[in-house]
């Protein structure tokens, strides 16, 4: 028994030294949270709060309590939609920039608490997080460090009135899975911009809520996308380079966009955008949820770049989602069942030019096995390698989805995809540069019986943990039908309208133009006249909100009505879009402009 038994163990001990090691990791790699964050894949934004009854997108900080109402909020509609429409959680604007605290926030005076829904004695984060455990869904929240209603805002003080807050919201609702923490930073009362100690908000995020991930521009959980319009780009790495500043200051909109290969931090980007024109909704705005078409366009440019989709879809004053996101959303879900049904590269067989050790661990087949942990990898010394995948029979495809086992890493940075032809010789239907955790790409529909992937080049030997074939027949193509081709204007120049008599104006609208180039107008201030000679100047200097990010028309009304024949807008500040820089764009375009009477 004993002879036996060092027997058994010498030829295991032969084994296990036979044992081919896995890959080590590669540069920065994901915390365990940030694998499963990634893995959601897609969820729910809503954004909620006094501008859902205001119509604006930013509020000033100065309206009532009073106005926060809803007539029938129901957080269980909310959950039941998103977990119909296959997303995975939902964040809520639990504090947007005006300040106002969807829950009763005992640091703040300005708080669902003081409305008069539910006699102030309601709590939106109460019945979201409890809607969220019965629907299983994961309970994020947006707290924006910028509050334009806090008296202490713009001194030291107020950052440990945010912790305060931070530590309230984030240890009464259970568990958090992500914490949305927004860019945008203004001044307080006392004219001062406020300067946010980071350090101790990301340590107190992770003091309440270990696994938590925390986006901001640079992470450190995960890094905002570049825009609001729901595109990755189509290089897009998962590491940035960071430090202690959230904000990323010495970050572009296009390091965010593609991330940096071999940055510091591993932050994989989140493209969040809204299925509607704002981010709060506004009955103008039902007619104008975006097409099937359109969110396909950004599914592909999301989830299918490497990046994680949170579609905002807002409550209404009623407190509820509104039909026409719904339908829209499970004509989302269905178009994205029947896309994906079907992974043509079923009952393949899968060969590689070298497998790691000659190591059935490492196997090539397991591109196909739905297992996450099981993957394809080469040895170290190869950088360079291909996969063929022999189809059973001829099958027509026009998607080919690739995965990178990310837990090591983020590895290739150019491949291509080869098709068999009938002639026997390889066509090339594809030539891109990252993977990461998902990456879909669109060829051409193509019948063949064999497919060939080319690793081209990656930073270390590749790991790859996923393959498959898909048709879409649904999505064409989405063209941005409402980039206007608008007009370039210097910009010293104002905007000038002309009603041609002088009549009552209520305000006007602007949008920008946004071929991406030109510059947006930030700020102004208003003029009118009624011979355009002599002017008379009717505001101070006033924001467009949130209009580089997203660049929607913006309504300007005055609370009382006025009379001119002419008004003008006087840009105070243009910023130039695709680099962030402040101040002196040359041109800026305009799409919209007029008076609204
Ligand atoms: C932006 C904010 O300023 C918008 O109001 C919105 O909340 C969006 C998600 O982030 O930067």
């Amino acid at each position: 028994m004993k002879r036996l038994f060092y027997v058994l163990f010498a030829a295991y001990a032969v084994m296990s030294c036979n044992r081919v090691a896995e890959p080590a990791p590669f540069g920065v790699v994901p915390t365990k949270a940030q694998v499963e964050w990634q893995k959601n894949e897609y969820t729910m934004f809503v954004h909620f709060g006094p501008n859902t009854f205001t119509g604006v997108e930013w509020g000033s900080g100065k309206e009532k309590a009073e106005i926060f109402n809803p007539t029938s909020l129901d957080c269980g509609q909310w959950a039941s939609i998103a977990k119909a429409a296959g997303m995975k959680g939902i964040i809520i604007t639990a504090k947007h920039h005006d300040g106002f605290c969807l829950w009763p926030n005992p640091v703040s005076n300005h708080t669902v608490a003081q409305s008069p829904w539910k006699d102030g004695k309601g709590d939106v984060l109460k019945e979201l997080s409890d809607a969220c455990r019965e629907y299983d869904l994961k309970f994020g929240v947006y707290i924006s460090p910028w509050d334009r209603n806090d008296p202490h805002y713009g001194t030291d003080e107020y950052n440990d009135v945010f912790v305060q807050t931070l530590e309230h919201a984030l240890g009464s609702y259970g568990h958090v899975f992500e914490q949305w923490f927004d860019g945008a930073c203004g001044e307080g009362p006392n004219g001062k911009r406020q300067v946010y100690d980071w350090p101790l908000f990301n340590s107190t995020v992770y003091k309440m809520q270990p696994d938590a991930i925390i986006f901001s521009n640079a992470g450190p959980g995960c890094r905002w996308v570049g825009n609001e319009s729901g595109s990755a780009g189509r290089t897009c790495w998962s590491t940035i380079n960071g430090g202690d500043d959230s904000t990323g200051p010495d970050l572009s909109r296009k390091d965010l966009n593609e991330g940096i290969k071999g940055g510091n931090r591993w932050a994989a980007a989140e493209a969040d955008v809204s299925i509607r024109p704002g981010w709060f909704w506004r009955e103008s705005e039902n007619s104008k949820v975006k097409s099937l078409q359109h969110l396909l366009k950004i599914y592909y440019e999301s989830v299918g770049r490497n990046s994680l989709l949170l579609l905002n879809v807002p409550a209404d004053t009623r407190g509820l989602i509104h039909e026409a996101d719904s339908l829209r959303l499970m004509e989302l879900r269905a178009a994205l069942d029947e896309i994906f049904a079907v992974d043509l590269a079923e009952g393949a067989t899968v060969e590689a030019d070298n497998v790691r050790g000659d190591s059935r661990r490492f196997k090539a087949q397991n591109l196909l096995d739905k297992d996450y942990d099981k993957y394809w990898a080469t040895d170290d010394s190869v950088t360079v390698a291909s996969f063929v995948v022999t189809l059973p029979q001829t099958r027509t495809f026009n998607r080919v989805q690739l995965q990178e086992y990310i837990p090591l890493g983020q590895r290739v940075s150019a491949f291509s995809i080869d098709a068999m032809a009938e002639d026997g010789t390889w066509q090339t239907i594809a030539r891109e540069t990252t993977i990461g955790y998902k990456r879909i790409v669109q060829v051409p529909a193509t019948t063949t019986t064999a497919v060939r992937v080319n690793i081209e080049a990656s930073e270390a030997c590749p790991v790859l943990n996923g393959f498959a074939l898909y048709m879409d027949n649904i999505y064409t193509s989405y063209e941005m039908s409402n980039v206007p081709s608008g007009e370039v204007k210097p910009a010293s120049e104002p905007l000038v309208a002309d009603l041609g008599e002088v009549k009552s104006i209520r305000g006007f609208v602007y949008a920008p133009k946004l071929d991406g180039e030109d510059g947006v107008i930030v700020d102004y201030r208003v003029e009118i006249s009624d011979d355009a000679s002599s002017w008379t100047p009717i505001s101070s200097v006033l924001t467009f909100n949130n209009i580089v990010n997203n660049p929607i028309a913006q309504e300007i009304t005055a609370s009382e009505n006025f009379s001119a024949r002419f008004l003008k807008v006087i840009p105070v500040r243009v910023v130039e879009t695709t680099t962030n820089t402040l101040g002196d764009s040359p041109t800026y375009g305009v799409s919209v402009f007029g008076c609204i009477e």
